[in-house]
């Protein structure tokens, strides 16, 4: 197994870090969390935070000789450096590509749908790599069908991905009267491992 002592995480409350917060904690990794606070324009700048996240956003984390941002690719090296907690399935496992799918769904697909719903713009859908709004609640909702998590009966670090886009826009408002996504942001809400990630988050 490998040594997860040494995981720094570069975070800040009350932002899309809590996802990775989640991730660690449905790992049962051990993790030193430093808070970058990407609110204070003129905080000193951090050179090894920037050598892990060239943009200067978090999440990022420094494990080992590993220096990675993203949240969605911090989120696929862990489950798959850390196994114990099966978190991903086997690169051979005929559910490995939908995980892939819905890993990248958030990033890729969920927030610039947000964002252009935030905005008030009118959706290209031809264009749009996302798509729109509507459809990328129409494919989240039918995926959950056989749920109850995003691949099926087993939870996966593709659910704290879309699961953690699936509370946020719960907390917003933004379900609409999709029953069975409000249901599943319920299910992840009601884990230990986001549970620790929010008083985590509040108490910072
Ligand atoms: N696609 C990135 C987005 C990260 C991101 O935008 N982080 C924001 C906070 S939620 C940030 O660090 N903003 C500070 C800045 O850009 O200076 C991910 O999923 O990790």
């Amino acid at each position: 197994m490998p040594d997860s002592n040494n995981i720094k995480l570069y975070w800040c409350p009350q932002t899309r870090a809590q996802r990775v917060i989640w991730m660690l904690e449905e790992a049962a990794l051990d993790y030193d969390p430093v808070v970058i606070d990407i609110r204070d324009p003129d905080r000193t700048p951090d050179t090894e935070f920037l050598s892990a996240s060239p943009m200067g956003k978090v999440p990022a984390i420094i494990d080992g000789d590993v220096k990675l941002s993203e949240s969605a690719a911090i989120c696929l090296y862990l489950a798959d450096k850390y196994p114990a907690n099966k978190l991903a399935p086997s690169t051979d496992s005929s559910l490995r590509g939908q995980y892939l799918y819905w890993m990248l769904y958030t990033p890729a697909v969920v927030e610039p749908a947000m964002a252009e719903k935030f905005a008030g713009r009118e959706p290209n859908t031809v264009q749009n790599g996302w798509g729109s709004f509507d459809l990328m609640i129409a494919a989240f909702e039918a995926a959950l069908k056989n749920g109850p998590w995003i691949l099926g009966d087993t939870f996966s670090a593709a659910d704290v991905m879309v699961g953690s886009s699936a509370c946020f826009m719960q907390q917003f408002g933004m379900l609409g009267d999709s029953e069975v996504l409000k249901a599943y942001a319920d299910r992840c809400m009601k884990r230990p491992a986001y549970k620790k990630s929010i008083t985590i988050n509040d108490a910072a």
